[in-house]
Formats: structure tokens, C-alpha cells, sequence
């Protein structure tokens, strides 16, 4: 069942969105309609009956919370994050900021490997717990991906998910820290809080959020319009990337998006952004470029795009560089 009803929060002005909600052991040609309507109309939509099991997660956003929870400067000892490692306030490469702390991890073995070393003092624990769980969501993503090819019709229904199961796919984890704000920030719309990650787009294929009992999500539908979406820590929150607005020729949406801080609760967010290998071609599969219609966008490697992605300010439209003719 869709259900995608905006309702005002309170007296205020703010209306939140419920998101369309898809249940993954319900008949698989209805979830692919489901997944594919979501898709087109929201960019954004949950998942629930999703396997991943309760435990995996719950030890992960242990992990992360005792990570935030050290001092600053033990923190600020594990790698800096350029781009990956732990981050404060700062992000990305170009000077962008928002009220946020972060861990940001390549999702390959080794790397997270590696990572466990400088980020804790018992890194066979960290490094399984974050491995169990990227696995997790890994299968979770390929999951919807075939399912959304089927309800697309694609010849093959492997065609994205192959994408992200190769051993060199390029993706990435990132847990977010927002401690309380009480600031104001009146610029924003939502004078309650601060801007803690700004308005952007995922630049990979597909993302898969989870976060604590505490909202901060909001998207961005049109233009200067934000909606809150309320928290639901028993559903994963999924959203298009630009990858797959590509592959699927604009029909999807890799959708704005942006997270706010509360000003009495902290909010802890777990993101799995699944990406092909850095050689990995993003292009429409056949089926998306029907005789007549137009191909919207240029062919690209996923390297070249990530490079124009890091060149950029968080919100700078990069898939706008890629469409057909464009310079
Ligand atoms: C946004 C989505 C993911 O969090 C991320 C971010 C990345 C980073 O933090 O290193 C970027 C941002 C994100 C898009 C524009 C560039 C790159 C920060 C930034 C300013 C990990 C990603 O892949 O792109």
C-alpha cells in the first residue's frame, strides 16, 4: 500500500510527509509496483519485513553512539576524515559545513579493516559488527534492486544490483552524530533547529537510512519546499540516487534532501550509500530508452562522476554536467 499524506504537525505550519511504506514479504509484484510508483512520485520511500535482522542494527548504533560519546580529542585521533574517517562540523573536500559529526567508511573489507584500527581500541569488534552489518543491507539493497528491475521490466533483473555486488563496488557507510542544537537558524524554514547536513542529492544508486526515534529528515519535493519525514526506526527509509535516476533515464528521482538538529535530542543516523565499482559504466539499460524517447544523459564512468561530485559544494547540481549535450 502507498500511503503518502502530508499532515501539520501541531499548530504549526510545517506539515510532515509518511512516506509510501513497502512490505518486502508481501507478494513480490506488488512491492514492485509499490517500489516503482515510490520511486517515480517520491524518490524516497520505507521498507519494513526487510531481514535485517534487529540485533545487527541495534550493535552498530551501539558502536556509534559509544564512538561519539569519547572525547573530542581521542575522536579527533582516529583518521581525519579526508574524505573518510571521523569528521566534525566539516564536510566533504570544499569547505562545507553543518552542525554534524561523523564516521565515514569505505565499505570494502579491507578498508573497513583498516578503518577499525585508528577508530577503536577493540577493532576486531568494530570491524565485525560494521562488517555484519554492511553485509546486511548490502543483500537489503540488491534485494530492492531486483525487485524494482522486475517492475521495471528490465530484461535482465540483475542489471543495477550486479552493480553493487561486485567486490570492488565503490560503497560507502556513514554514521551521523547531531548533538542537540539549541540555536536558532532562522534562514531555514525551521526556526526550532540548525542545518546539520545541508541540502544535496545521494550521488550513488541507492541509499538505505536508518536512524534513532528522532527526526531531522526532510525532503525536498520542489524548489525552497521542505517536509519533515518522522522518524521510524522499525523501517529503513530508502531513497533514489543519481546513479539510478541516470539508469533509469529520468524516470526516478535522486530527490534533495537535508537533516536538521533538535534542539533537546541527539540523533543518530546510519547510511549505507550502495555504488558500483569505480569502472562501472552508468548507462540506461535498453528498456529505459524506448524508440523515440529521448536518451537524457550522456554515458559516464561512476569514477568520472564521483570526481565531479568531490569537486563540488555539497549542494551543487552535478547530474545536471552529465545530461546529453551538456558542457
Ligand atoms: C552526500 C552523500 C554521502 O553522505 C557522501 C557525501 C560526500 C562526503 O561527505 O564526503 C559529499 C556529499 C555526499 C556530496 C558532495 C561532496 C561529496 C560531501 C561533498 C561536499 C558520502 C557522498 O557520497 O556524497
Amino acid at each position: 500500500m502507498v500511503v503518502a499524506s502530508p499532515h501539520s504537525i501541531r499548530n504549526e505550519k510545517i506539515v510532515s510527509i509518511d512516506l509510501p511504506m513497502v512490505d518486502l514479504s508481501a507478494e513480490r509484484s506488488v512491492a514492485s509496483q509499490l517500489i516503482v510508483k515510490a520511486c517515480e512520485e517520491f524518490g524516497f520511500f520505507k521498507v519494513i519485513n526487510h531481514g535485517v535482522p534487529p540485533e545487527t542494527i541495534a550493535k552498530l548504533e551501539q558502536l556509534g553512539l559509544g564512538f561519539f560519546a569519547k572525547p573530542v580529542a581521542q575522536k579527533k585521533q582516529a583518521t581525519p576524515a579526508s574524505p573518510f574517517g571521523y569528521g566534525c562540523k566539516n564536510i566533504g573536500l570544499n569547505g562545507d559545513m553543518g552542525e554534524v559529526e561523523y564516521l565515514l567508511l569505505n565499505a570494502s573489507p579491507p578498508s573497513i579493516s583498516q578503518m577499525s584500527l585508528h577508530i577503536s581500541n577493540d577493532p576486531s569488534d568494530f570491524r565485525s559488527t560494521v562488517r555484519e552489518y554492511t553485509e546486511a543491507v548490502k543483500k537489503l539493497a540488491c534485494e530492492i534492486l531486483e525487485v524494482m528491475a522486475e517492475g521495471l521490466g528490465t530484461a535482465d533483473a540483475r542489471v543495477f544490483s550486479r552493480m553493487i555486488r561486485d567486490d570492488d563496488s565503490d560503497s560507502v557507510l556513514r554514521l551521523n552524530h547531531y548533538p542537540p542544537c539549541k540555536e536558532r537558524d532562522m534562514s531555514s524554514q525551521s526556526p526550532s533547529c540548525k542545518v546539520g547536513f545541508g541540502e544535496h542529492s545521494d550521488p550513488q544508486i541507492l541509499t538505505i537510512l536508518t536512524s534513532n526515534d528522532v527526526g531531522g529528515l526532510q525532503i525536498s519535493p520542489q524548489d525552497g519546499v521542505w517536509v519533515p519525514v518522522p522518524p521510524d526506526p522499525s523501517a529503513f527509509c530508502v531513497n533514489v540516487g543519481d546513479a539510478l535516476q541516470v539508469m533509469t533515464n529520468g524516470r526516478f528521482q535522486s530527490v534533495r534532501h537535508r537533516a536538521m538538529t533538535n534542539s533537546h535530542k541527539s540523533r543518530l543516523s546510519m547510511a549505507y550509500f550502495a555504488a558500483p565499482s569505480l569502472n562501472a559504466w552508468i548507462v540506461a539499460p535498453p528498456v529505459m530508452v524506448p524508440p523515440n524517447t529521448p536518451s537524457l544523459y550522456r554515458p559516464f564512468t561512476w569514477a568520472e562522476y564521483k570526481r565531479a561530485t568531490y569537486s563540488l559544494r555539497l549542494g551543487d547540481s552535478r547530474i545536471r554536467l552529465f545530461k546529453q549535450n551538456s558542457v
